[in-house]
């Protein structure tokens, strides 16, 4: 079955196709990944039973784009240290990590903002949506603050930031990025209807919105090379209070725009993230074909990575209709050893969602394993 069979993808030679999604499990306190991070994904890094490749949790590219309590960071020297010890232990399984790049935008709150400043995004505009706080170890949803919208002079430092993350990610040893585009994030802000409201060179027109995202992927990928960098788009979903009136051409033009990039791949959540597949925004149901095709069409080589409630079968079914890698979430939570579950048809260990945001060993480090 294709799932278990290797693939190229970009510089990444994996062993089978079965990718780690990026899952924020708030469990890095000061933005430092720690040896309890190490343990946990070492645990699913043997491509034989666990993940061919894995997507760490979305990482701040910078203070300014943190939104979470205790979510890990990529802009010092001492968070390069850190991770060190996570690529490590990763490798030392055979095992391939690339690091989520992540800029909340206006996902966030005062007290996570550096002196306690509003968050920023392309307009200022609330999003109706929660983050998450810690309060006495235990996870609290709130309101996200109210944003102030960024200068245009501002852009090409947060640009740099993205460009020193993934510089930084690389000297911790990843093997490469993967930029978070999607769930309403910054980029995702910039990109949708919703949340940009701009009238200069970044807002209005599909080519405008889609400037800042175009100018981060030529930073990084002039900083690392395009075939270890990946990107995450979400064209539909609703996460985060993200809507755009028309996405289907919106996110072919961005594809348009990636396909000379030598990407090594393209990651995409269908419909709602974590939540039904069919989920619709603007006037039809999107055509994820229809966007492969633009992108290849227009020369885009990278691996098609498809995400979002996959099992076996769906697995399969995708793999027949030309995706090539398929990331799975939540079960990779619950079953440290999905990879050698899915190869033997399960059983498969429940999630429990008390212990996804936060807390010690308890729902991430203690799931068994099949032997
Ligand atoms: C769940 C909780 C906090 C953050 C995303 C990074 O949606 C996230 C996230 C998910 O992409």
């Amino acid at each position: 079955m294709r799932l278990f069979d290797a693939t190229l993808t970009g510089t990444l030679s994996l062993t089978t196709r079965i990718v780690m999604a990026p899952l924020t499990r708030n469990r890095a306190p000061g933005a430092l990944a720690n040896a309890r991070m190490a343990a946990y994904y070492r645990q699913r890094a043997n491509p034989a039973t666990g993940a061919g490749l894995i997507i760490t949790e979305a990482t701040a590219i910078s203070h300014q784009g943190q939104g979470y309590a205790d979510v890990p960071g990529i802009w010092s020297a001492e968070q390069v240290a850190a991770w060190k010890q996570v690529t490590d232990a990763v490798h030392a399984e055979g095992g391939k990590i690339v690091m989520q790049l992540w800029h909340v935008g206006r996902v966030s709150h005062t007290s996570l903002q550096p002196d306690g400043a509003a968050p920023v995004a392309p307009s200022a505009i609330t999003a109706k949506t929660k983050t998450v706080l810690l309060v006495d170890g235990l996870p609290q949803f709130v309101e996200t603050s109210a944003p102030r919208a960024l200068d245009a002079s501002e852009l090409p430092g947060i640009v740099q930031d993205y460009r020193r993350a993934a510089a930084n990610a690389i000297a911790a040893g990843f093997d490469g990025v993967e930029v978070h585009a999607a769930n309403g994030y910054l980029i995702d802000q910039f990109l949708r209807s919703g949340s940009n409201q701009r009238s200069d060179a970044y807002g209005g027109s599909i080519d405008n919105r889609a400037r800042f995202l175009n100018e981060v992927m030529q930073a990084i990928v002039a900083e690392i090379g395009g075939g270890r960098t990946g990107i995450r788009l979400s064209p539909v979903t609703p996460a985060n209070d993200a809507s755009d009136d028309a996405p289907q051409p919106l996110f072919e033009h961005v594809l348009r725009q990636l396909a000379p990039l030598g990407l090594a791949y393209v990651h995409v959540i269908e419909g709602s993230t974590g939540g039904p597949r069919d989920h619709q925004q603007g006037p039809a149901p999107f055509d994820y074909a229809a966007l492969r095709n633009t992108y290849r069409t227009a020369g885009g080589k990278g691996a098609w990575m498809v995400n979002n409630g996959y099992d076996l079968a769906l697995a399969k079914q995708s793999l027949a209709e030309g995706a090539d890698l398929v990331a799975f979430g939540r079960p990779f939570i619950a079953n440290p050893d999905l990879g050698a579950r899915l190869k033997q048809g399960g059983p498969f260990n429940t999630l429990d969602r008390a212990t996804l945001y936060g807390g010690g060993d308890a729902g991430y480090l203690d799931y068994p394993t099949l032997s």
